[in-house]
This record gives structure tokens, sequence and C-alpha cells, in this order.
């Protein structure tokens, strides 16, 4: 092997170390390169050999050459030994931080709202508008004008909340959304087709089924040649696509309220047991959900509407009722506690 033979195998070995050195994935593979560039069988070995053949004013050359080649070696085996010691020590540390942070998480609508929304899409779909009322309320429009005489048990003190303005007992929080149907017919010329859903006040003891405050919705329908048969129809429509299910019966049962006439109490099939008996029914069948009628000749006098002329309809539900049926919920507080915990769940 002549020097400049062995200069280009020294060169072409150390190109090939430095591709492989810096790529050995643990100590063993280091060593064996390390053999492999700088062992018996290596082109180092093979360059001592060749010296011996050299002349001798080309042994120095030769020499530094096969020096130069060893320290770059060792230096390339040395950094990466280096490399391969700091990520073995490392591994003891690991952090992952693709599990660090509790992200955020996003709120939603209250279950009464999102059941609110729910019954504004049923009823606008029926091609109702959503009507809206104050919630403090004047005794014309809350009692009065829906024919509550000065003496009905629902004006007691009992019942309402009164605000402390203007004369006594005139001014109270609403104690159902039936002035909305007031409102609306003094505000607007019939056919008139309103749903008013809104928080409603009573001066109740708060337990498992009544709160103090809870939300209503109420539905009014003001046309020409309107009968009972509409009301059932418009109700187990509106019953069939809330409960999400063509098998719920509606049943209606003479009750009694002043603006409607005649009256009857609301009820549908238990969409839980249908109709069979269970605990949310208490084995009953039924679910009574609120009230409804054909609106009082005496109503229609009362906002100028000719009773003769115009007939109607209204009814009035409960949406804690509704929300508690649909979620099987059996405590009407939880919706007021606001525990994030609960209301998470809907
Ligand atoms: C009324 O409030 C009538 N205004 C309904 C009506 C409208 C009748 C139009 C005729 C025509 P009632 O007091 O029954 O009716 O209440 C209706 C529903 O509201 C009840 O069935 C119940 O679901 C809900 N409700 C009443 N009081 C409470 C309370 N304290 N807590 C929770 N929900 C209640």
């Amino acid at each position: 092997m002549t020097l400049d033979e062995m200069r280009a195998a020294l060169d072409d070995a150390l190109r090939g170390a430095r591709a492989a050195i810096p790529g050995a994935g643990d100590v063993g593979a280091l060593d064996e390169l390390q053999r492999s560039l700088v062992g018996k069988r290596s082109a180092a070995a093979a360059a001592k050999e060749a010296i011996k053949g050299l002349a001798a004013d080309e042994r120095p050359a030769a020499g530094q050459a096969l020096g130069a080649y060893n320290a770059a070696v060792a230096e390339l085996i040395d950094a990466r030994r280096g490399d391969l010691a700091s990520l073995a020590a490392l591994e003891g540390h690991v952090v992952d931080l693709t599990l660090g942070g509790h992200g955020r998480v996003r709120g939603h609508l209250h279950l009464i709202t999102q059941v609110q929304r729910e019954l504004e899409d049923i009823f606008t779909g029926l091609g109702y508008r959503v009507a809206e009322g104050p919630e403090v309320e004047d005794d014309w429009h809350n009692f009065e004008a829906l024919n509550i005489p000065p003496a009905h048990p629902a004006r007691s003190m009992q019942d309402t909340l009164y605000v402390a303005l203007g004369a006594d007992e005139q001014v109270m929080l609403r104690t159902h959304t039936s002035p909305v149907q007031i409102r609306t017919m003094e505000s607007q010329v019939p056919p008139i087709y309103v749903v008013a859903p809104g928080r409603t006040y009573r001066n109740e003891t708060l337990d498992a089924r009544h709160s103090p405050v809870f939300h209503q919705m109420e539905c009014l329908a003001v046309d020409r040649g309107l009968t009972m048969a509409d009301l059932f129809g418009t109700i187990e429509a509106f019953a069939k696509r809330l409960f999400d299910d063509d098998s719920v019966r509606t049943r209606f049962r003479s009750d009694f309220f002043p603006y409607t006439e005649p009256s009857a109490e609301l009820a549908v099939s238990c969409v839980f047991c249908r109709g069979e008996g269970c605990r949310v029914c208490s084995q009953t069948g039924w679910i009574e959900l609120g009230g409804c009628g054909m609106v009082d000749p005496s109503v229609f006098t009362a906002v100028g509407l000719d009773p003769e002329e115009w007939q109607g309809f209204a009814f009035g539900f409960g949406l804690e009722r509704i929300a508690m049926i649909r979620c099987g919920i059996d405590e009407i507080r939880t919706f007021f506690d606001n525990d994030v915990r609960f209301l998470a769940q809907y």
C-alpha cells in the first residue's frame, strides 16, 4: 500500500465514521462501531501494518495521517458516549408534557333554559310566536283581567309575593305566566298564536316538587272558530314532540281556572312506564303538567275583544316539572342550588 493509498483509505473510513457514530443508539452499538474503526480489522490496523512497508522518509507523514485519523475517531466516539450518558440520566426524570394542564371546560345552558328553548322551537314550528311579559306585575294583569275576583284564594298573601310599590297589594311578582295572555291581547289584533315562557313566583314553602321561584310556559291562541278540539290537538302534538314518543297519550280532567271555561287539568301518560304505574308517576300512570281551557268570555271583554267574534284556548305548565320528568330528577331544589357537578350532567 502506498502512502497515498493509505491516506485515501483512512479518509474513506473517517467519512463513514462521521456518518455512523452520531446514530449509534446505545453504548453497545457504539462499542461495536469503535471496534470496526480502530480495532484489529479496521482501516487503522491496515494502515499501521502498511507503514512498515513504506520508505523511511514516508513513515513520519504516514504516522501523522494515522494519528490524525485515530484522534478524529476518538473525538466522535467520546461525543456520542457523552450524549448517550445524558439521555440515560434523563430517562429517570421524564416529564410527559402531553398530559399537563387541565384544559378549559366549556359551560353550557342551564337545563331549564335548554327545556325552554326546545319548547320554543316546538311551538314556533307549529306557527306560534314567543311573547314576553314583566316579572313584576300589576293587579290588573295578574288577577283582575283574568277574571280572578278580589276574594279568590289565589290572591291571598299565602300565594302571592307582593312588592311594596303603589297602593297595598297592587304590585306583585307574577304568580303565573297567564298575565302575558292579557298583555298580548291588549297589544295585538287577533289572530294570535303565542307562547310565553318565564320565571314565576309564589309564596310557597320549598319542598321536593315546589319552589317559591319556578318557570312556566303559557300558550294562547285566539282566532275565529277555535274549539276544544284545537286545544286537545295542539297539546297532543306538542307532548309527542316533547317526549319524542308517538305513543304518549294526553288526559284532560275537569278543573277550574277563573280565566278559562271549560277548564281542565292537563296530564300525559307516563313516558317511563307507558301508563303501567311506576315511581315517577306515583303509580298512577299519568303525569300532571298544568292547566288548560277555552278562554273565558269575560277575559275577552276585559281586553276589548268581542267574545261572539273570537274564540281562544290557553294552557300553562311548569318547566321544572318537564325537566324533572325528562331527566328523572326527583328534587326541584337541584335546579336552584347551582351545583356545577349536577348541572354539568345535562
Ligand atoms: C296555573 O298557573 C295556570 N295559570 C295554568 C293555566 C294557564 C290554566 C292557562 C289555564 C289556562 P297551576 O297553578 O296549576 O296553574 O300551575 C301550573 C303548573 O305550574 C303546575 O302544574 C306545576 O307544574 C307548575 N307549578 C305550580 N306551582 C309550582 C311551584 N311552586 N314549583 C314548581 N312548579 C310549580
